[in-house]
This record gives C-alpha cells, structure tokens and sequence, in this order.
C-alpha cells in the first residue's frame, strides 16, 4: 500500500475517501467496510488477471471454473454469473429456482435509478438475478450507503439497501460521523445503529 493512502490513518490502516480508517486487510475483501464502498471499488481493487481467470467488474480474478455455476463468485457485482456473459458458455443452464428483484413499494422512498437498467412488468420494476443496480432517492432526499446492489439468485438483495435522508436527518447524521471522529473512543457501530445502515 502507498503510504500516502494512509493519510491520517493508523499503521496497517487504510484512509476511506470520506476520511474514514479501515484495516488493511479489508480492502478489496468482497465487503464493504467504507461507507462509500471505496474500499471495494475498481480504482482499488484492480489486479491482472491470469489466463485461467475472470476478471469481476471490480477488478478481483476469481478462477474462469467458477464462472456460470449458478454460484456468485464476483462478491461486489456478480459479473461470474451475469445472463450476458453466461449465454456464450457452451451448457450454461440458468437454475430454474431464479427470483427477480422488485423495486419496492413506493413509501420506501427508495427507487431504481434511471442510470440503471431494469424491466416492468405490469408497472412493477424488476431486475433479474446478477444484474446489477442504482439505486436512488426521492429528489429532495439525500442517500446513505451503497447506492449499487445485485440481484441474487434466490430474488434477495446482495447488499443491504441505502438509507434516505431528509436533509435534517442528514444534518445529524454528519454531526454523529464527526463526534464519531473526534471521539475515537466511540465504536463506529454506533452510527450505524442510530442510523440503522447495515
Ligand atoms: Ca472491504
Ligand atoms: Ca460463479
């Protein structure tokens, strides 16, 4: 690791753009560990990929065996299993236990974002096992967490859902993240309780 991306963190630590510290071996280990998920992208996970391997949408190889066994492997995006990339693989069967992913209802506040690619089917938005979506809020609302989640095979979520917030909500939430900063007593979870992100 540079020690430039340490920035004000600890030995063995690494800085979240939002000034965050996380263990190093969280970085690029399929979980989201800053609340951006900047730990998890591309820009930081990237790596060069073997012949015998797949490189997933965050840039991780995994092994080109675990690529279309109706398991995801690609932990962030789930690029291993992906229709578009499985129906070039010679005897790809898709299980047929497959579930879509709904929107939700619309008091949720939470909607797919129009960046995204999904279908309706009798007004209800939907995405299909291992497609990934945005997701966004109502426009007044500001959102919290993984704004990216996928679709599993079973019709559950990958990640837990974003938060939105209500521009006083949001207010608190800032101030409880910087008293959380100058108190480095405070357990982190804290927040995430009173917020009840994740
Ligand atoms: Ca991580
Ligand atoms: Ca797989």
């Amino acid at each position: 690791m540079l020690e430039s991306q340490r920035g004000n963190c600890g030995q063995g630590e690494w800085q979240c753009v939002d000034k965050e510290c996380i263990p190093t071996s969280s970085l690029c280990n399929g979980k989201i560990d800053c609340t951006d998920g900047a730990d998890e992208a591309l820009a930081q996970c990237y790596e060069k990929c073997e012949e015998d391997q797949f490189q997933c949408g965050n840039g991780i190889c995994i092994s080109k065996d675990k690529v279309c066994d109706n398991t995801i492997d690609c932990p962030m995006d789930g690029a291993d299993e992906l229709q578009t990339v499985c129906e070039y693989v010679n005897g790809y069967k898709p299980s047929n236990s497959y579930r879509p992913c709904n929107e939700g209802p619309e008091e949720n506040g939470i909607f797919f974002s129009e960046s995204s690619t999904y279908h309706i089917a009798n007004g209800i938005k939907y995405v299909l096992p291992n497609e990934p979506i945005r997701f966004r809020c109502d426009y007044y609302k500001i959102i919290v967490g993984t704004e990216s989640n996928v679709c599993m095979l079973n019709g559950t979520w990958h990640h837990d859902f974003p938060k939105c917030l209500s521009p006083r909500e949001y207010r608190d939430y800032e101030a409880e993240l910087k008293k959380n900063r100058t108190n480095s007593n405070t357990p982190r979870n804290g927040i995430k309780k009173l917020f009840n992100l994740y």
